[in-house]
């Protein structure tokens, strides 16, 4: 029986150290907006894993669809988000990713490894990555879909990974999309986009709750012994 509580007890403190992640996924409600103002608030309690939405679900224009969510980036340092080695995509997506003020950080169409077709990846560590935890819009759309602000467009027209393009709408948030989308075909079209270093950390436990998780482990286990006579 002593071995029985010291388990318990070892299991359960363990587990409340530990605090073991499981994969947290955000699932889009109805259609995240395009714009800053009409963006998806990501509320997530613990590191996000992925993103599950729909581009081509908002309606008439949804050859136009652009979904945007706001993220919260604890750890910029290993922020990365991808469309690679997901089971569902769109099939040529482009990821931007804006700051809070909606001023664009960094953007992708295609891997610059092109390893991956036409599958988008916001490389973690790279010169133009977010360099402070904080609010940020991430943000994906069909290829040549293309974000401006009130000086034309945000991002330099590059091959890879593109920053702002400052002398056009690059110190400007994002106001507008180009909606140059000729030729797609896969409407409407499910995507995963996965995540590190983005979602809220979850906070150590109190010492008192590990504390109240002994007694409680402790009260347990005594019940069960005088049951077990
Ligand atoms: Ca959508
Ligand atoms: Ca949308
Ligand atoms: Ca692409």
């Amino acid at each position: 029986m002593k071995k029985t509580l010291l388990g318990l007890l070892v299991f359960g403190f363990t587990v409340a150290l530990s605090r073991p992640s499981a994969a947290t996924v955000w699932i889009e409600i109805g259609d995240a907006g395009l714009l800053p103002g009409t963006a998806q608030d990501i509320d997530s309690p613990d590191p996000l894993d992925s993103i599950l939405g729909n581009l081509g679900d908002g309606g008439l224009d949804s050859i136009f669809d652009i979904d945007m969510f706001r993220i919260h980036i604890f750890d910029p340092l290993v922020f990365s988000a991808t469309t690679i080695g997901s089971p569902f995509n769109v099939s040529d997506p482009q990821l931007f990713l804006f700051g809070d003020d909606g001023r664009g950080i960094y953007m992708n169409d295609d891997d610059e490894s092109g390893l991956n077709g036409s599958q988008s990846l916001l490389p973690a560590g790279h010169p133009l990555s977010p360099i402070s935890a904080g609010f940020y819009y991430l943000a994906i759309g069909w290829f040549d879909n293309e974000p401006f602000g009130a000086g034309g467009r945000i991002f330099e027209d590059l091959i890879g990974v593109a920053g702002p393009d400052f002398l056009a709408g690059g110190f400007d948030p994002v106001l507008s999309w180009d909606n140059n989308v000729s030729g797609r075909i896969d409407l409407p079209t499910a995507y995963q986009i996965d995540l590190s270093g983005a979602g809220v950390a979850a906070p150590a436990p109190e010492p008192g709750t590990l504390l109240l998780l002994g007694v409680g482990l402790i009260g347990a286990a005594r019940a069960a012994r005088r049951r077990n006579g």
